[in-house]
């Protein structure tokens, strides 16, 4: 399989309703597309890094530039289409996951297009549908955050995740809590507490959570051990988790009941697999987290998600839930069941609508050998 060409795209789409993290408040996806080409087939794959370097150093500048000067030289001089081969080969080069992760999806993508598979078949993923559930960010007002989960349960929305920040923690779980005793919610923080927050996290036993998600920054591995012997509530690492060796380590170091697996954040498949096979040999369950992919991007999650380890619910919502109008056909849905079918066609199984992302490129570079 030889590579033809690889297109770098630098798209804008407008959020529904804006997300606000611990890091800041986005009304807008900027995102980069790649597409890699081959025998008239074209492989799909989205970098998750945003404008701004918030969750973590990676940009959509820092992406393109370590695409544009050196993954994708590599590729054409190496002659690598493998997406396994790709991984090995950029191994060497520290850091940069999610502009990897973005190259390697399209090369997964059009690896399964060719053998006409679709993508979960490939990972050795054996479920029909994956369980879905929502992420609710910080709002203005406690009353229009009751309002905006009250409209995600009626949806069909079966776990809702709420953001926390310190001020905007216990007082709102209270208050959601009043309203929905029963529901399953769990939280994140996104790395915005410290050490001496340990003992007021301790409060969050009182409001049967089914996990807290990275309360303390990355390399703070300590402060999360040292939280877990004291809480009830499992804890679960999502920036941390930054590849097999840091979750090994985290692992030896106690500092986490639940993995958290984002391919962008891990540096792609062939990583976010190594994880996902250490943790069920711990028998440590794993989800799918998102970085409010495009319809692309969250059918690459949806495939990975039906791998079997990924035991808890994932934040994989329905298109809807994100933009007006997504780039792919059919749009992501809900089943009543609140899952996600799993696209049964070749590769993602989705159809990019070219007329969609020409409308939200705002620039394009094109790679040949
Ligand atoms: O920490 O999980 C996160 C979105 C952007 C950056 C970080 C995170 C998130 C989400 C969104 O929580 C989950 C989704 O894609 O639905
Ligand atoms: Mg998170």
């Amino acid at each position: 399989m030889n590579i033809e060409k690889i297109e770098l795209l630098l798209l804008e789409l407008p959020y529904v309703h804006f997300f606000e993290t611990s890091f800041g408040r986005e009304e807008k996806k900027t995102f980069i597309l790649v597409k890699i080409f081959s025998g008239g087939l074209c492989g799909f794959g989205e970098v998750t890094a945003d404008l701004l370097p918030l969750y973590n150093y990676e940009t959509t500048s820092t992406s393109w530039v370590i695409i544009k000067e050196i993954l994708a030289p590599l590729i054409f001089d190496r002659g690598l289409s493998s997406p396994v081969a790709f991984h090995t080969e950029v191994q060497r080069f520290k850091g940069h996951h999610m502009a990897k992760a973005g190259l390697e999806l399209a090369l997964w993508d059009l690896k399964a297009k060719k053998e006409r598979r679709p993508l979960s078949e490939l990972y050795g993923g054996d479920k029909k549908e994956v369980l879905s559930g929502v992420s609710v960010g910080i709002q203005d007002k406690t009353s229009d955050l009751i309002r905006r989960v009250e409209d995600f349960l009626q949806k069909g929305y079966p776990r809702v995740k709420l953001k926390i920040k310190p001020g905007w923690d216990i007082k709102i779980l209270e208050q959601v809590r009043k309203e929905f005793p029963r529901i399953t919610l769990q939280v994140d923080a996104n790395c915005a507490y410290t050490s001496a927050d340990i003992e007021r996290l301790k409060e969050l036993d009182e409001y049967d959570l089914a996990l807290v998600e990275q309360p303390f920054p990355a390399f703070d591995l300590l402060s999360h051990s040292q939280l877990k012997k004291r809480i009830r509530t499992p804890v679960c690492l999502d920036e941390s988790a930054e590849s097999l060796d840091a979750v090994r380590q985290a692992y030896e170091m106690r500092c986490f009941d639940i993995i958290n697996i984002k391919v962008g954040r891990v540096g792609g498949i062939v990583e976010a697999k190594k994880i996902h096979d250490f943790c069920a040999s711990k028998a440590v369950p794993v989800w799918c987290g998102g970085m409010l992919e495009s319809g692309i991007g969250r059918a690459h999650n949806i495939h990975l998600a039906a791998l079997p380890n990924f035991k808890l619910t994932n934040d994989i919502s329905a298109s809807r839930r994100y933009f007006a109008r997504d780039l792919i056909e059919p749009q992501v849905e809900i089943t009543e069941q609140g899952t996600i079918k799993v696209p049964e066609g070749p590769g993602i199984g989705v159809t990019p609508i070219e007329a969609r992302i020409e409308k939200a490129t705002r620039k394009k570079e094109v790679f040949t050998p």
